[in-house]
């Protein structure tokens, strides 16, 4: 029987292991979300910084409600597998930079504790775009979501994300001790100063006299986080094994390519992530639109429309002729209504992601892709048809990729296979999708309220939408793309 991962001792020649001595290396990072994205990730750019220049920045992971990445981690000192993939082969690497992790569901206390650690200097987070628990429309809480609704009912137990972040920063004051940092890495725009608005919110209910000293004494900068890392699949585990001679159920598969771009404002001190590549800005904006719009834009996209024509994974959507000129034809349509971006051609980047669509040796799920829809399409789609009217680009890609979304709320294939739909709206956009015309469905989704009262009232977006929408719902989804496509 093989040997779960306990050291890096011993490991093949081809695994790249962490380049310091792991315990001499305390911990000055909490980070919240421990899922795939953050290990593949900021992870991996802390590990490349402990390498390069030491410091105190060990991570201890957080997860909100599953206990499992933590329980993954602990027979294994903290140690996991990235595999990174792509047509130059596999490569593996050890991350050594988590010595430890928590479930705030059942380890309230230590991680309460790891928060308020006066070495605690920053706080990362990867909670995905559902989990902030944000009024899109103010900028504030969703009082009707369920975390925030928890954490305001019993905020000295809360369970959420803002809620977490109120306590701690409340008992750090208390206690004398200045607040750590604050670091949104989700796919948010300008999640900086939207994580401060939410924090801000929470406390304006919950600790009132915590208000001025969220909006004052915390830094929240902006980040652009990228790096395609699909949920673990089965074979993950196998290919781990093979790789390290060890038994690793914490093993991730990703991409060779990575990106951050990071607002360089962290007054309580940072990792040398430099040393991993991560590029400081003084304003991540364009970066962020630019990847949202366009990687994450076409993304949304190809899954829906994939999905519908019974492509599993984006590289079948990619190997899909006509699917693949749409993507192309979405890339175009979304840089077009970007500003100009000193030293980026929006060419190349386009032919870059392309080629990172395509790889044949990440199986990236369409439907993994295609959860969370009304949290993902305002920022990825939406916010992309005031600058396309701006500036006259053809807002057709934009009405395709709405229209596909749509469809998608229908919960049953064309050969009426029923599937599921990961929402946290779902409720809503099930009785707002399920067994209507695509005219209802259009009037009534410009009713909703995550939905930019501008996008909604933009008529003539509306009207493109829904004869491509009645087009889907009645026809094969591949009949749709080719003619689309032609
Ligand atoms: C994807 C992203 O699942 C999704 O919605 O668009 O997770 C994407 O893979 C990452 O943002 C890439 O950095």
């Amino acid at each position: 029987m093989t040997d779960r991962l306990t050291t890096t001792e011993g490991l093949p020649e081809s695994v790249q292991r962490p380049g310091y001595v792991r315990d001499a290396r305390g911990t000055g990072i909490v980070h919240i979300g421990l899922g795939a994205f953050h290990k593949a990730h900021q992870a991996v750019y802390t590990d490349d910084a402990l390498a390069a220049s030491g410091g105190y920045w060990r991570i201890i992971g957080v997860s909100l409600r599953s206990a499992e990445p933590a329980a993954e981690l602990a027979p294994q000192n903290g140690l996991y597998t990235v595999i990174a993939r792509d047509a130059a082969g596999s490569r593996a690497r050890v991350i050594g930079a988590m010595p430890g992790a928590y479930c705030l569901k059942t380890q309230r206390q230590p991680v309460l504790d790891a928060l308020c650690a006066p070495h605690t200097w920053i706080v990362s987070i990867t909670v995905t775009e559902k989990g902030y628990g944000l009024d899109r429309a103010t900028g504030g809480i969703d009082t009707n979501h369920p975390a925030i609704t928890a954490d305001l009912a019993t905020p000295e137990t809360p369970q959420g994300l803002a809620g977490l972040l109120v306590l701690a920063l409340r008992q750090r004051r208390a206690a004398g001790v200045p607040p750590f940092t604050i670091l949104s890495c989700d796919n948010l725009p300008e999640n900086g100063p939207l994580t401060r608005d939410l924090i801000a919110d929470l406390a304006r209910h919950a600790a009132p006299d915590l208000v001025n000293h969220i909006l004052t004494d915390v830094a929240f900068p902006s980040t652009m986080v990228d790096r395609i890392t699909p949920t673990r699949r089965a074979q993950t585990g196998a290919l781990a094994r093979q790789m390290m001679g060890h038994v690793d159920a914490a093993a991730i598969e990703t991409e060779a390519f990575s990106q951050w771009v990071i607002e360089d404002h962290f007054p309580t001190g940072r990792p040398e992530w430099e040393a991993g590549d991560a590029i400081f800005v003084d304003d991540v904006r364009p970066y962020e639109t630019m990847k949202l719009r366009m990687l994450n834009g076409a993304h949304s996209m190809l899954a829906y429309a994939g999905f519908a024509a019974g492509h599993r994974y984006v590289r079948d959507v990619m190997a899909d002729m006509a699917l693949a000129r749409l993507v192309r034809r979405h890339l175009g349509a979304a840089a077009a209504t970007l500003p100009t971006l000193p030293g980026v051609d929006f060419r190349g980047y386009t032919a870059q992601l392309e080629d990172w669509f395509r790889n044949p040796h990440l199986a990236h799920g369409t439907c993994q892709i295609a959860m969370d829809g009304s949290e993902n399409m305002p920022q990825r789609l939406f916010s992309a048809i005031p600058d396309a009217r701006q500036k006259a680009v053809d807002i057709r890609a934009f009405a395709f990729a709405t229209a596909a979304w749509l469809r998608h709320l229908s919960l049953s294939t064309h050969d009426c296979v029923p599937y599921d739909s990961r929402d946290p709206r779902k409720e809503t956009l099930t009785a707002i999708g399920f067994n209507r015309t695509a005219a209802e469905i259009v009037q009534v989704m410009r009713t909703a309220d995550f939905i930019d009262r501008a996008i909604a009232d933009d008529t003539a977006f509306w009207t493109e939408v829904t004869p491509i929408l009645d087009d889907m719902l009645s026809r094969p989804m591949t009949e749709v793309i080719a003619q689309e496509a032609s």
